[in-house]
């Protein structure tokens, strides 16, 4: 790897054996590889926590498609936030039953409203946003 620099961690001892189990159960191949990402994991972490991050991401909702006006009251709320949501994804699961995926970019703040606004449509499910740091460049036409 050109360009690395080494540095030195210490550890007690029962970090250290907690940290190998985990090296070997996510199948790391060094105790390098597996802090390079943790280090990374944090950075992102960090940066969307901050309201006026970008960010690009997903949604996941599930919802029974006529229940109780569940998907009119959601494509409201998608209209509503259009800005934020690239595209989606719908799934028929069964006969009563849609998985839909939104991919969504904008600040953290932005996609965090449109989390908040479908989380309170009665009859949504939905997981909170995963978000990762990042912004869609230019020429995608936003
Ligand atoms: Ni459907």
């Amino acid at each position: 790897m050109e360009n690395v620099t080494r540095i030195g961690v210490s550890l007690e001892p029962e970090l250290l054996k907690s940290f190998d189990l985990l090296v070997a159960q996510k199948g790391y191949a060094t105790r390098s590889e597996a802090i390079r990402d943790l280090i990374r994991n944090a950075l992102v972490q960090e940066s969307v926590e901050h309201a006026e991050s970008h960010a690009v991401g997903t949604i996941t909702l599930v919802y029974e498609h006529s229940k109780g006006g569940v998907k009119d009251n959601m494509m409201d709320v998608q209209h509503r936030h259009h800005g934020v949501i690239s595209s989606s994804i719908h799934v028929h699961l069964d006969e009563e039953k849609c998985l839909e995926v939104l991919i969504v970019h904008g600040t953290v703040e932005s996609i965090q409203e449109l989390a908040k606004d479908l989380m309170n449509v009665k009859g949504l499910t939905h997981g909170q946003p995963v978000m990762i740091a990042g912004e869609l460049s230019e020429h995608h036409g936003h």
